[in-house]
């Protein structure tokens, strides 16, 4: 069977007039006026925001009240992690105790390299170089713990690396190097490819012999970057091998399954769930990886699978897009209709991807959840929008779906969604000691069963990013050709020389 072929762009900001400017608008022909006719898209949306009329320069200047908020917020959450954890990996912000991420009684003070490219964004110089003395002095890469290579992947080391792009400090591509090197045994060591789940980062051990999609494909921006910096291609050699392993796999209807058997390389469970979790960011990297590397292979298998995604497991529910989870051979329905809040970052994917309009779509059917609950669940029944799971893990991936459609669309419906989805998360979850997950999202505000105790690692590197991104203009992200890892780790594009 062929596949529709997808037109793949890299992300960019578009100069031209937006869909929902007409072009017989007065001037939208002319290259000023144009300009001011985007400026006038901008202002309905700001209205909508802020609830008053404005100017264009009333607009930017709500723009940058808005990135006000979103950077106070920040540093709100920043300031509780510092105040109870500094050094350790995750705060508990209700009760003010700590977390340890990747193994007990060991700390790679994950929320300090997850903060740091965020603060140099938001132009927070001394935090951010404090963030680098931490890592320099104190990240210990050769622990004696198993740690999951995805997590250390995306988290660590891109972290780091993200942290290098912004300051230069030689030091931090150094121990990115130091932390890959020790993650690599997972992949050499692998008679498929495919990586072992977890290494033990002082004996070189590994472990985990059952990996999710995500887990096998998530490292190809991280150590293809590591790969380029350092003119050491052994990453970039390993992460190709595992996709190459991997997308061989897949099935006469061009569908993966859900989990390979690392040493067999047989399929562990040939459901496809994509685009949800544990597959989720493997199609991700696909796309992205592809336009940061110029490979493509990679884009070519995006292209390959997202066809056959779009044609075998898209539904319309109540006029709704959603993904049917099914059996990667026949195609048929595997389960309910149930979709999981991680998914949410396949809207902007598909917009990235060549797919705009059933990125647009998926993007408006997790809106028609918000409308009903204005936090997110961790997954809903497609079907009611009744939340399946309630609890609510301050997850990122709405915000980070608006924000890449509002870089591919230059549609101002996404920062208005885009803020609305800020509004609630600081209505709801903000505490003293920074923000919490919740239990329960239906739960009243304030009542017992509402808070829960974590302020996640991934909040510092995503959530308030992608507002920041949107609303600040910062001059620090190269805004046409920076790219961002499913971490939220700005990879491409910083513009270093200010700490
Ligand atoms: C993050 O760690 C990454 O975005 C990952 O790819 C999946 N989602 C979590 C946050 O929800």
């Amino acid at each position: 069977m062929t596949a529709p072929s997808l037109p793949l762009p890299l992300p960019a900001i578009p100069e031209d007039v937006p869909e929902d400017v007409p072009e017989d608008a007065p001037g939208a022909r002319d290259g000023a006026t144009r300009r001011r006719v985007l400026a006038g898209a901008g202002v309905a949306a700001s209205t909508l925001v802020l609830g008053v009329a404005a100017s264009g320069r009333q607009a930017a200047s709500a723009s940058a009240r808005i990135a006000g908020e979103v950077r106070t917020e920040f540093l709100h959450g920043w300031r509780g992690y510092q105040a109870a954890a500094w050094g350790y990996d995750e705060v508990r912000p209700v009760s003010g105790t700590r977390n340890d991420f990747f193994a007990r009684g060991r700390t790679f003070g994950l929320s300090i390299v997850e903060a740091l490219d965020t603060l140099f964004l938001m132009g927070e110089n001394r935090e951010a170089a404090r963030c680098c003395d931490w890592i320099e002095q104190h990240l210990d890469p050769v622990q004696d713990a198993s740690v999951q290579v995805f997590e250390a992947v995306i988290r660590l080391v891109g972290g780091v690396l993200a942290g290098y792009q912004a300051t230069g400090r030689r030091a931090l591509l150094q121990r990115a190097r130091e932390l890959a090197d020790r993650l690599l045994p997972a992949f050499t060591g692998s008679p498929t490819g495919l990586p072992y789940t977890h290494v033990n980062l002082r004996t070189g051990a590994v472990s985990g012999d059952v990996a999710t999609l995500a887990e096998i494909g998530s490292n190809a921006m991280e150590f293809g970057l590591l790969s380029r910096l350092t003119g050491d291609a052994r990453y970039y050699e390993a992460s190709l091998r595992a996709y190459r392993a991997a997308f061989a796999r897949r099935s006469a209807l061009d569908l993966l399954g859900t989990a390979l058997h690392v040493e067999t390389g047989r399929w562990a469970d040939t459901t496809s769930v994509a685009p949800n979790a544990p597959v989720d960011s493997f199609y991700e990297y696909l796309c992205t990886a592809g336009g940061q590397l110029g490979d493509r292979s990679l884009t070519g298998w995006y292209r390959t699978l997202t066809a056959a995604i779009l044609r075998h497991q898209a539904v319309r529910v109540g006029g709704r897009l959603w993904f049917q989870a099914v059996d990667f051979r026949t195609g048929r329905a595997s389960g309910a209709l149930h979709q999981q809040e991680l998914g949410a970052f396949y809207a902007g994917l598909l917009a990235k991807g060549g797919a705009p309009q059933q990125g647009a779509d998926y993007f408006d059917s997790w809106t028609a959840v918000l409308d009903r609950c204005p936090v997110l669940p961790e997954s809903v029944d497609c079907a009611t929008l009744a939340p399946v799971d309630r609890s609510g893990r301050l997850r990122p991936e709405y915000a980070n779906a608006a924000f890449d459609l509002w870089r591919a669309t230059g549609q101002e419906r996404y920062r208005t969604a885009g803020y609305r989805w800020f509004a609630a998360m600081r209505e709801r979850q903000r505490v003293p000691g920074g923000y919490t997950t919740l239990r329960d999202v239906t739960a009243p505000t304030g009542s017992a069963r509402a808070h829960d105790d974590l302020t996640p690692g991934y909040w510092f590197a995503e959530n308030l990013k992608y507002l920041w991104l949107m609303f600040s203009a910062t001059p620090r992200f190269d805004y046409r050709a920076g790219l961002l890892s499913t971490e939220g780790k700005a990879l491409v594009g910083l513009r270093p020389g200010w700490v």
